[in-house]
């Protein structure tokens, strides 16, 4: 390793590992990993996966992949010889900008996973330029500015392999690129990332405007364009067909080349979809394959017994529909095969709630899928129950059989041999390193419950992660963290119904109590990071309402000691990383049955954090496993919060007259001191939300919530307890690593 690095610093800078920056240093090791990647032998199989998304939220590589190819001890040693710290080093990474949140994050865990289980398969996706915006906080609010991450030397290798796609009236050339996955044992799978050839970042105006129509230089710039106007939907559907026409072409590629026969495709392929957005890559199989020769009703149960679809959300707003005029406009070589697949769906059922188009001509995304697609899956074993039984159920009636559970989990490479080191190693000396390969392994840990010594430690850990914390932020965001306060963190996208908003509400009861002279045994630190999709407007409120108290706090002495909320700036796997190990309170607080999984719950119960939650998504699992004595588990279940909208039984205007505590809570959010501070239009429009609509429910649960974090308060305080809860938590969380997920789909789905 030495001697090929000094040799890449001498040949790209002149240079040498004790003269060289930290940036140059990171790009010679980059490029030596990447040298050490591609050396690696590939997996292999009969059947070949292809996990198909619109998102990879991958994070920083470069330690993760030292780590997978056993490298990092000898890395990290060799650069301190130098006069270099690996931390340091790293900082120099971009981030890809991928993704946009669990989904996205879920397949980069999985990509790590399928490579580490020595299973044929890998990823593909868009080669974003701009990925998701980056957020700035500027005046108490979200602002979005575009987000470069692509350098000349990086982790993308360009293949050389390109493909014709072909739209209405024109068409696109595509550019694979590839990122080596190295799994945990000594075999790589690779992330394939397609790109427009005329891709241009200089049409990007202010902020993260452009022109929506100029396809040709767009479409690869951005994740999850603006889709509040016509143009912006359209854009779109022109990126999921590219993603999907480029990975059905490589697809039909390899299984030649691999030998594989196209009239038997499943037998060398299985394609898993993610979400709704690559579903395009149904009719667009058919289409190729009908074009070779085969059979309209031999390529369509050809791609029946090929392609499989995972759903990760209940939410209406979700499930995608386009217009077949979009279609037309687009992609009119799918109309034919769309229109054929919605004869014959409406053969084997008569029920409007089960057809591909609706009356109104447009198309179900999601309804393709499940018809011509082997299993559905949901994301948790609660979400996989209300498809079945509620949004799914005229489905899960016609196919039962295609129905199944794949619980989320994470790769505890990243979560935990990664991101908290110390514990890590503190883990290792308890009960060797056996865990590191077999998550369930960490279950040994139970046995020292009731060692004093190892609780304290847990501790002391925590404390020091909370202390590297403070230094990060201070360094990067200038705030100053008391790192012997309670951390308690609520980091997630922004949206409503994962209930900041009822977070906020607790940080206005905690100031008006102090206010009132009742102080806490213990400052407490609020933590909030999310990004709020940019047109959406309640999401910006919520955002809003964060930072005005968090300023209206920190302006007051007599609050400030004792309380303290903080929200960090463009929340990305990198702040993860730091966020989650030095977290106490772990908040998971959705609207029971609306939180597909969660996964960011099981990150912070792997690092020690205990739960505060709703009996939602992954969280009913979590606590099944560590017993309710190790959990904090509160609110409404998913069964009345369903019985509530079924009946439209639920009015937070009646909670709101009723209840004087609740009134004078949501009040705040419009009293003078909020109003001299914020900007009194998004504070009313988000007061009047809450109080008229409320359509996520956040004061039917207010009060339980409040009671709960309190006691949880307390228990802190009981340092044996309260560390023996988060041991317990760790030793229980083996069963959500990644590994584990990825074989049961290779086990019930895949069969590689
Ligand atoms: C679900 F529908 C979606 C989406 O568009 N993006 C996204 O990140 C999340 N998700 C769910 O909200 C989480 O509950 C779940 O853990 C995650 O997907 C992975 O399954």
């Amino acid at each position: 390793m030495e001697q090929r690095l000094q040799s890449i610093l001498n040949k790209h800078y002149g240079k040498n590992l004790d003269t060289a920056t930290d940036q140059q240093v990171y790009t010679a090791l980059m490029l030596y990993t990447k040298e050490q990647l591609a050396a690696m032998p590939r997996t292999e199989g009969k059947r070949k996966l292809y996990y198909v998304s619109a998102e990879f939220l991958i994070g920083k590589l470069l330690s993760n992949n030292l780590i997978n190819l056993g490298l990092f001890d000898e890395a990290k040693e060799l650069l301190a010889k130098h006069g270099h710290e690996l931390t340091a080093v790293e900082e120099a990474e971009n981030e890809p900008s991928l993704g946009n949140g669990g989904l996205g994050r879920l397949a980069a865990c999985f990509l790590d996973s399928i490579a580490t289980l020595n299973l044929c398969g890998d990823g593909a996706g868009l080669n974003y330029h701009d990925g998701l915006f980056y957020q700035k906080l500027e005046n108490n609010k979200q602002k979005e500015e575009k987000n470069p991450w692509i350098t000349p030397e990086s982790w993308l290798t360009d293949t050389g392999v390109r493909f014709t796609v072909p739209f209405g009236g024109f068409s696109l050339r595509s550019v694979m690129y590839d990122v080596g996955v190295p799994g945990y044992n000594g075999r790589r799978n690779s992330l394939h990332l397609f790109d427009v050839e005329t891709v241009d970042e200089s049409i990007i105006g202010d902020g993260i405007s452009f022109d929506k129509s100029d396809i040709a230089r767009n479409l690869t710039l951005f994740l999850y364009p603006d889709d509040s106007d016509e143009a912006g939907r359209l854009l779109r559907v022109y990126q999921q067909y590219f993603l999907v026409s480029s990975t059905a072409q490589l697809i039909l590629k390899e299984t030649r080349e691999r030998g594989g026969s196209i009239e038997k495709l499943h037998e060398s392929v299985a394609v898993q979809i993610n979400d709704t957005h690559p579903t395009m890559i149904i009719p667009e199989l058919i289409r190729l394959l009908t074009a070779e020769g085969m059979s309209m009703d031999d390529a369509i149960r050809e791609v029946s017994l090929t392609c499989a679809y995972t759903n990760h959300t209940i939410l209406a707003e979700a499930l995608e529909k386009w217009p077949m005029d979009f279609m037309r406009k687009a992609v009119p070589q799918l109309v034919p095969i769309i229109e054929e697949l919605d004869k014959r769906a409406k053969q084997v059922s008569d029920d409007p709630r089960v057809a591909i188009l609706d009356d109104q001509d447009r198309v179900y995304m999601a309804h393709i899928d499940i018809h011509y697609g082997y299993s559905v899956n949901g994301v948790a074993a609660l979400h996989t129950e209300i498809l079945k039984e509620s949004e799914l159920r005229p489905f899960y009636e016609l196919y039962p059989e295609k129905f199944n559970n794949k619980t989320n989990g994470i790769t505890f490479r990243r979560w935990l041999l990664h991101c908290n080191q110390p514990l890590a190693a503190f883990i290792e000396s308890l009960i060797g390193p056996g865990f590191k390969k077999d998550a369930a392994e960490l279950e040994k840990l139970l046995a020292f419950q009731n060692d004093e010594e190892v609780l304290h430690q847990l501790r002391r850990i925590k404390t020091e992660n909370k202390q590297a914390l403070a230094r990060y932020l201070k360094a990067t965001q200038g705030v100053e963290l008391n790192a012997d306060s309670i951390f308690d963190i609520q980091v997630k996208r922004l949206h409503e119904y994962k209930r900041q908003q009822m977070n906020a509400l607790y940080a206005i009861y905690k100031y008006l109590e102090i206010k009132a002279g009742k102080l806490p045994a213990r400052p407490i630190t609020m933590i909030f990071g999310a990004k709020a999709a940019p047109a959406y407007t309640i999401a910006k409120d919520i955002i809003h309402l964060i930072l005005c108290l968090s300023q209206l706090i920190e302006s007051d002495p007599q609050v400030s000691p004792y309380l303290k909320v903080v929200m960090v700036e463009n929340y990305n796997v990198t702040k993860a990383e730091k966020l989650i190990p030095a977290c106490d309170i772990s908040e998971q607080i959705s609207l029971a049955s609306k939180e597909a999984s969660g996964t960011g719950n099981m990150k912070f119960m792997l690092n020690g954090a205990l739960t505060l939650g709703t009996r939602d998504g992954a969280n009913v699992e979590i606590a099944q496993l560590v017993g309710e004595e190790n959990i904090y588990s509160f609110g409404k279940s998913s069964e009345e919060v369903i019985r509530l909208y079924d009946e439209q039984a639920y009015s937070s205007a009646a909670l709101y007259d009723g209840d004087e505590e609740i009134a004078r809570l949501v009040d705040f959010i419009i009293d003078k001191k909020m109003i001299r501070i914020g900007d009194v239009e998004s504070l009313c429009r988000l007061y009047k939300e809450i109080v008229s609509k409320d359509w996520f429910m956040t004061l039917l649960d207010v009060k339980e919530y409040i009671q709960k974090k309190e006691a949880m308060l307390a228990d802190y305080e009981d340092e044996l307890t309260w560390s023996r809860k988060t041991l317990v938590n760790i030793a229980k969380a083996g069963f959500f690593s990644s590994d584990r997920t990825i074989a049961e789909y290779n086990r019930d789905i895949w069969h590689l």
